[in-house]
């Protein structure tokens, strides 16, 4: 989709399909039906929606035809998530430092109407570095919302670096945690490990789950490279990367 598109978010989506598929097969409850107090997702990242629209076409909330429309005009599969016409956005996205207030927000809601389902929304490390972020750190742990999890996709890279060159974020778990948060750290690449962290997160809260992550994860020239950021593959580099990819 991203070769079709010619532009997109390929190091942070690739880097984070393991989580998703955890979220979207094994975790989440409900989500995306209509049941009252359903499980509900945010993608504070937005940019990295190309992962996230293919899980909903894995899933089949979408036909895996409408993901060669990605970025076109008039695709419901914009280049950052916009909620009209796509029901499965709780709000548009992509404005970094945007979602998770919004999150907070809704598990609020949640806790106020006495709803059991849980509110899961993505975060990017470099994401962090907004301040709202840490005003919805603050709210959340105010308002006591265990129906909150909230995970970063803990790359150590951002747009144009390392994360820790352009403003470093460590001790990462600690400021969280003093935030009064339950945080939890796991490999984002191992299956066990993801499940374990969602399980733990789910006991009390609120609770951050930071996954170690690799751009790019399972293309060789992609891997760790901050470059691949928001650069789409060539055709060339489409049939490698599907090659190791095994597909
Ligand atoms: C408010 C805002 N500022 C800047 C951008 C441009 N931008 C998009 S992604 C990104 C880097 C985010 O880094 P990270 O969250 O670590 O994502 P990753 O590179 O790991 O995918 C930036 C600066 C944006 N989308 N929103």
């Amino acid at each position: 989709m991203l070769e079709k598109a010619g532009s997109g978010h390929t190091g942070g989506s690739l880097g984070m399909a393991d989580v998703f598929a955890a979220l979207y097969f094994r975790v989440a409850k409900d989500i995306h039906t209509t049941k009252v107090g359903r499980d509900r997702f945010i993608l504070s990242n937005g940019h990295i929606c190309p992962v996230w629209y293919a899980t909903l076409a894995e899933a089949g909330f979408i036909k895996k035809e409408e993901l060669l429309t990605l970025r076109q005009t008039g695709s419901r599969l914009q280049g950052h998530p916009v909620n009209h016409d796509f029901p499965f956005a709780e709000l548009s996205t992509g404005s970094l430092g945007q979602g998770f207030p919004a999150a907070v927000g809704l598990a609020l809601g949640y806790k106020m109407d006495k709803h059991k389902g849980k509110i899961y929304v993505s975060l990017g490390d470099g994401e962090l570095q907004e301040g709202s972020i840490w005003e919805a750190f603050m709210a959340a742990s105010n308002y006591k919302l265990d129906n909150l999890i909230a995970f970063i996709d803990r790359n150590m890279v951002q747009q144009s670096g390392k994360t820790e060159e352009m403003m470093a974020l460590e001790p990462l778990a600690e400021k969280i945690a003093s935030f009064g948060w339950q945080v939890i750290e796991a490999d984002g690449h191992d299956f066990d490990a993801i499940l374990a962290g969602f399980e733990k997160a789910g006991e009390k809260g609120p609770s951050c789950i930071i996954f170690q992550t690799k751009m790019g994860k399972g293309v060789s020239f992609i891997e760790d490279k901050f470059e691949w950021h928001g650069v789409a593959v060539n055709s060339e580099q489409a049939s490698l990367a599907l090659k190791e990819l095994g597909e």
